[in-house]
């Protein structure tokens, strides 16, 4: 176990090269969103954007994609057909499966704890065709998860080709387990190891001091952030800003790793300027612009 420090971040990500192109740094394909949960895609997308990705596709209903298109022109658009509660019919998977991209990331605002069994089921079926055999690696987070309780028992079902990147919070860890939150946080680094080795995956066990497990029996426990973190909307920005660095080409590890450390290196200046109780989620994004170019 290691805790990551700032040396290993700004190793691992390098300043963009003079002859840089987009393609050079990847491109993430969000399916995130749905009527009730617009600001979830919309964190997600811009984390990703912030965080380098050389571009970014919403796959999303029109409601998410016009508020999305209004805040933020640089993403490009997947325009999907809704089902029940105002989520992504699975009727869609073709076309989003035609979309290129390098990363996917799958879960932020899809619906399915709050909503009816309609919505899980159908974000059960997206997750569980989306990602088996998606040719490059992926991140799932928030709704994406709980959609994946069972499949997860059978880890070649969820897998890519490339590497898996799970991001719960001790909540959700605690649907993905069938334990307690409180018997996961009580040994924070055994529990997400356990289950990196079986799933296959890195484990994100998100909370004060967040732990990244691999698969190959690393753990690094991070040391920034903040309670001003606690709060909804958070956890969306670090879903895409974990998947922009593993499209630059960031081993899934070192991503995790990496966009964990920002992410609360950003809190930590969101806080100076707004108070924790002051600052929100997407305050980390004018944050993490800092970040990058005291460093870049
Ligand atoms: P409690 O309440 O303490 O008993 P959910 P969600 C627990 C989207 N969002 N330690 C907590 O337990 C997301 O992307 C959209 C221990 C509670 O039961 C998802 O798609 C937003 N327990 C969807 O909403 C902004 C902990 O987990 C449960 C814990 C649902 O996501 C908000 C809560 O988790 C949100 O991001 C901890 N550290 N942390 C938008 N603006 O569009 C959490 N729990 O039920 O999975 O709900 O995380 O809000
Ligand atoms: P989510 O629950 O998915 O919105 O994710 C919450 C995000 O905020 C995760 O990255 C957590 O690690 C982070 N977070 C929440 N509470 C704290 C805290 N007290 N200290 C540091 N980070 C936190
Ligand atoms: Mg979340």
């Amino acid at each position: 176990m290691f805790e990551t420090t700032s040396d290993f971040v700004w190793q691992k990500i390098q300043p963009r090269p003079r002859d840089a192109h987009k393609g050079t740094f990847g491109s993430v394909l969000a399916v995130a969103g749905s009527a009730s949960y617009r600001g979830a895609a919309a964190l997600a997308v811009e984390g990703a954007l912030r965080t380098g990705a050389g571009i970014v596709t919403l796959a999303s209903v029109e409601p998410v994609l016009a508020a999305v298109a209004a805040r933020l022109p640089e993403c490009c658009l997947c325009p999907c057909e809704s089902g029940a509660e105002g989520g992504i019919s699975p009727q869609n998977i073709d076309r989003i499966r035609r979309q290129k991209a390098s990363v996917l990331l799958a879960g932020p605002g899809l619906g399915y704890t709050a909503q009816s069994a309609a919505r899980a089921a159908e974000t059960r079926a997206l997750v569980k065709t989306l990602l088996p055999g998606f040719s490059g690696s992926a991140v799932l987070d928030a709704d994406g998860l709980n959609a994946a309780a069972d499949l997860l028992q059978t880890e070649k079902m969820l897998h890519p080709q490339g590497e898996l990147i799970l991001t719960p919070h001790p909540g959700e860890m605690a649907r993905l387990t069938g334990r307690s939150a409180a018997e996961i946080n009580a040994d924070r680094e055994g529990t997400a190891l356990r289950y990196a080795k079986a799933w296959n995956a890195v484990v994100v066990l998100k909370g004060a001091h967040t732990v990244i497990a691999g698969p190959d029996g690393r753990c690094a426990v991070n040391p920034t952030g903040n309670p001003g973190l606690s709060r909804g909307g958070s956890g969306d920005v670090l879903a895409g800003m974990t998947s922009a660095l593993l499209a630059c080409g960031l081993p899934a590890f070192e991503a995790a790793a990496c966009a964990v450390y920002l992410h609360g290196a950003a809190a930590d200046r969101a806080a100076v300027l707004h108070g924790e109780t002051g600052m929100l989620p997407h305050d980390l994004l004018d944050a993490l612009g800092t970040l990058f170019a005291e460093n870049g």
